[in-house]
């Protein structure tokens, strides 16, 4: 019984393209969104320009991932992963169920994370998961994303299917991470690798190495969109583009990078270090 419920809830996942967006039906919201919407008016709407090269899975070999983008530029890569499964255990009610006890460990959300702190899985998700405001320091903002506890969220992160383009010579490791509307991590840089939405949708912005972008590392990057970025001449736009469910982000490396939750986003980057 338990077993054809779980295969009828995967089908239901499986054809969650075609619920309606503007469905209310709590059910309806369950599927499209694995429970985690806030409401709609919590949600950003300005999705924001989107000039970086897309790919669906057929039109991109490794090859030519290799050539073109793999130590150049980034690329955004659609249908290269199904975590149709993955998807159905990041669901709000699924995780609550399985982890709502177990401690997980926040960073603040400036460029260099400096404070930790732990809490329950589910205070985090009751009472911290909420939407940033414009005027919150980076500093204020506790952010869920790396840090993961691999021995005790294992059996979730060996459901994921990990985008199967890799780097020569370097291993794949998994950063996890849930964050409300208007959360996320300002400019900073680091190794190459891809980053998924399971939910929601994030607003990335990139620049190459050699021309770091002017930002604040305490303010957040909603105060950088806000205040900063219509300032910005053409040539000092960013690369930018806003990814959905079912669409990776490959980044290159050192490139800057700083990223913007529009929903309540689940999200999982594959480093490759
Ligand atoms: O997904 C995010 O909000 C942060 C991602 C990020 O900065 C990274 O993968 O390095």
């Amino acid at each position: 019984m338990e077993r054809s419920c779980g295969f009828v809830t995967l089908f239901l996942l499986a054809v969650q393209t075609s619920v309606p967006y503007e469905c209310t039906d709590k059910t309806c919201a369950e599927l499209r969104d694995g429970g985690w919407s806030q409401g709609v008016e919590t949600r950003l709407n300005d999705e924001g320009d989107c000039n970086i090269d897309i790919h669906n899975a057929e039109s991109l070999s490794y090859t030519a991932f290799i050539q073109q983008y793999a130590y150049s530029k980034p690329v955004i890569l659609r249908g290269v992963t199904d975590n149709t499964k993955f998807r159905f255990l990041c669901s709000k009610s699924h995780l609550l169920q399985e982890y709502g006890e177990r401690t997980i460990r926040l960073s603040t959300a400036n460029t260099h994370s400096y404070n930790k702190v732990d809490v329950r899985f589910e205070e985090f998700v009751k009472y911290l998961l909420t939407p940033q405001s414009v005027d919150s320091l980076g500093s204020e903002t506790l952010y869920f994303f790396g840090d993961n506890n691999f021995t005790e969220w294992h059996s979730l992160f060996d459901e994921y299917d990990a985008p199967p383009y890799n780097l020569p010579h370097t291993s794949p490791a998994y950063s996890f991470g849930i964050a409300g509307p208007g959360t996320g991590v300002p400019f900073h840089w680091h190794g190459p690798g891809f980053s998924e939405v399971i939910y929601g949708r994030k607003r990335w912005f990139l620049y190459p190495p050699e021309q770091a972008p002017e930002f604040h590392p305490n303010h957040t990057t909603l105060s950088w969109v806000t205040h900063s970025y219509p300032g910005l001449g053409i040539q000092q736009r960013p690369l930018e583009c806003t990814i959905h469910p079912g669409e990776v982000l490959y980044f290159p490396d050192r490139w800057w990078h700083a990223t913007l939750n529009l929903d309540t986003s689940v999200f999982i980057s594959t480093f490759l270090g």
